[in-house]
């Protein structure tokens, strides 16, 4: 069997690629390790930054994917309990991003997707990927019946995320990673319980905790925990108490707690993000810390890079922009890696009184303080936060 491209991957990135190609008349085909049903049940991310939304308008995919989704112009500092909103439309004339749960996203996508004629072929175990340095590549895997089968394609799209596959295939010798993690750790909550007015981030003496909207009756919170925190230790009454006291809310509703983990602050990328006819996209490539909320819209802004390069390749036989694909992309991944590391040293407190704790807290003050005295302070960040398009 053979096709134009694979796509080993149906998260955000493999499923955008694949829309887009489909969309171009590129033939494709995604294979995905998990059921329909897990895929479209996992909750992350949930801002779409301008520059994200861009892609999905210019492809005549906004309507179907974004209807119903509302504007996120504004962000809640609260400092010691007292709140200061943050006008994010205002600073970028209008380019802020849009509130949209990730598994929304990946359930549009996927039915778009189907209901245009595209293919995904779901619980593909053990995909492997042959050939990518050669001229014609080769996927491997097993149905669900477990019945061995072999595409062959000229490009492959790596889109299966930090703990994929296809990362591996690029030889360790042409590739350089680079790796950093905070003394931080982010202990993050998922909850059915109702969504903060504009997403919240709040700064006091008992650490730092975020609060932001996943759809009209779910909320996603962070806390900043020291790294590696046993799980155990955060029972549900000490979420909701730990809560209250650092947004400074006595009257936080609370709800029923459908997921806790505790997430590394970790950057990593590797380059290039391509090796022959291997193209990786997503967190394949790169894993950006939570607080810049980048990771889902580097995975769409690489994703339009690679179905105009394909198409451009496969269309126009022009390659040129397929060679360009890895730099171009990175530029944008270190632009948003230095971004969240950004945002989360503006953040950064903990509630330790001994050491570092109010030094630390004061500094974060001022940062934020800064985002409302000057007005060159607020652009920029203003518009590290919509991306660039
Ligand atoms: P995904 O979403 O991990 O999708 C990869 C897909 O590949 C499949 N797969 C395989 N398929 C076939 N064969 C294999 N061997 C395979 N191995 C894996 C997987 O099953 C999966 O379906 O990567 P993708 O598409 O690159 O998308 C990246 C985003 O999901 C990720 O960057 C964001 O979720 C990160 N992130 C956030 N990003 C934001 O922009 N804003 C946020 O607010 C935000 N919050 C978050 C987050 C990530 C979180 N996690 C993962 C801890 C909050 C959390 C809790």
């Amino acid at each position: 069997e053979a096709t134009t491209v694979v796509v080993v991957g149906a998260g955000v990135a493999g499923l955008t690629v694949a829309n887009l190609l489909h969309r171009n008349g590129i033939g494709c085909v995604v294979l995905e390790r998990h059921s329909r049903a897990r895929v479209e049940r996992r909750q992350r991310a949930g801002v779409l930054d301008f520059a994200a939304e861009q892609v999905y308008l210019r492809s005549g995919l906004g309507d179907r994917l974004l209807s119903g989704a509302p504007r996120s112009g504004l962000l809640e500092f609260r400092v010691d309990g007292v709140p200061r909103l943050f006008d994010a439309d205002l600073h970028t004339d209008g380019r802020a991003g849009r509130l949209i749960p990730q598994q929304l996203l990946v359930r549009r996508l996927v039915s778009t997707l189907l209901d245009n004629g595209g293919e995904v072929r779901f619980s593909a175990a053990d995909v492997a990927l042959h050939d990518v340095d050669g001229a014609r590549p080769h996927v491997t895997y097993r149905d669900p019946d477990g019945v061995a089968h072999r595409l062959d394609a000229d490009y492959v799209a790596g889109c299966d995320g930090f703990h994929g596959v296809s990362r591996a295939r690029i030889p360790p010798e042409v590739l350089t990673t680079y790796r950093h993690s905070d003394d931080v750790g982010w202990f993050t909550v998922l909850a059915d319980s109702p969504p903060p007015r504009h997403p919240l981030l709040a700064i006091n003496r008992h650490g730092f905790a975020a609060h932001f909207g996943r759809g009209p009756g779910a909320s996603r919170f962070y806390l900043q925990c020291p790294p590696g925190d046993d799980l155990g230790s955060w029972t549900d009454e000490r979420v909701w108490r730990q809560l209250r006291l650092r947004l400074a809310d006595d009257g936080l509703p609370d709800g029923p707690i459908v997921d806790k983990a505790v997430v590394d602050a970790r950057s990593f990328v590797v380059d290039p993000m391509s090796h022959g006819r291997l193209f990786l996209v997503g967190d394949a490539a790169h894993i950006v810390p939570p607080m810049g909320g980048k990771g889902m819209n580097l995975a769409i802004a690489d994703a339009d890079v690679l179905a105009r390069a394909l198409t451009a390749a496969v269309r126009d036989g022009d390659d040129g922009r397929l060679r360009e694909y890895s730099p171009t992309c990175l530029r944008r991944v270190w632009n948003d890696q230095e971004f969240s590391r950004w945002m989360t040293e503006m953040v950064f407190h903990g509630a330790d009184e001994t050491t570092a704790g109010p030094f630390r807290r004061q500094l974060a003050r001022s940062r934020i303080d800064r985002l409302f005295t000057s007005s060159a302070a607020a652009r920029a960040f203003a518009e590290l936060m919509a991306g660039t398009a």
